[in-house]
């Protein structure tokens, strides 16, 4: 076979490769859930629990996007609905990337807020995308220094909000958050966190919280957790061009 012929393929199977190690190990897209949230199923097979104490999230496509289902709250006096999802899997090293849409109709005193927290149900620690007000920030226990975007200009209920965190096990690890108006995607910022923290950040699940007050809607949609080794992809890329350069 040609060497250009091999080269060839090897580029397509190491693509291939990546988007395997690249594929979330979470995501719910809600499509097909009806009633509360609890007991539903995520696309990637996970069941959602309630939180002991709290109520379920409810479904309904006012929460989804492009007229889909989501998940969220629309009751008509203050309350907070939230669910629990478990990983499946310990993520604490590499790339990990929390997304969702999220829909917060804006109410003022008391402010509407969505909560995306990745936790460690093992070290009972949470780092949570918080959109709350006219503000995208992480809070929670592990806040990598608390970053904050003041949404600007302000958009009117929905956003795209992304959670990356940059893990390495015993070591050293940072977080940042962006996000984008959806419809309007121009309108966009980006934070990152101004603390690391050190050690082994053990997260196994996903915690969704959404308050509401009066008639104004509040939550999620196509909800996904993602890692992305692209580090173990260029490696691999690397270390078979110089097996083949050794040929
Ligand atoms: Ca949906
Ligand atoms: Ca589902």
């Amino acid at each position: 076979m040609k060497k250009v012929n091999v080269m060839l393929m090897v580029l397509v199977v190491s693509l291939g490769l990546c988007g395997v190690l690249r594929a979330a190990i979470l995501f719910d897209d809600f499509n097909d859930d009806t009633g509360t949230v609890t007991g539903n199923t995520a696309n990637t097979g996970q069941t959602w629990a309630d939180i002991s104490g709290r109520t379920s999230l409810d479904t309904g496509t006012q929460f989804g996007q492009g007229g889909t289902v989501g998940a969220g709250n629309a009751v008509d006096n203050a309350d907070w609905k939230t669910n629990q999802i478990a990983l499946g899997q310990v993520v604490n090293d590499g790339t990990i990337v929390v997304e969702a849409d999220i829909i917060k109709q804006h109410r003022t005193s008391p402010v509407n807020e969505v909560d995306i927290a990745l936790k460690s149900s093992t070290q009972g620690k949470v780092t949570t995308l918080i959109w709350s007000a006219d503000h995208l920030k992480i809070g929670g226990s592990w806040t990598f220094g608390n970053p904050d975007i003041s949404l600007n200009p302000w958009p009117q209920s929905n956003i795209h909000a992304t959670l990356t965190l940059n893990l390495n096990a015993g070591g050293t690890n940072s977080a940042s958050i962006s996000w984008y108006e959806i419809g309007n995607p121009s309108n966009s910022g980006s934070a990152n966190g101004s603390a690391t923290i050190n050690g082994t950040l053990n997260y196994d699940a996903v915690e969704v919280w959404a308050y509401t007050a009066g008639t104004k809607i509040t939550g999620v949609d196509n909800l996904s957790v993602t890692p992305e080794p692209a580090t173990i992809g260029l490696l691999l890329l690397g270390g078979i061009f110089g097996l083949i350069r050794k040929r």
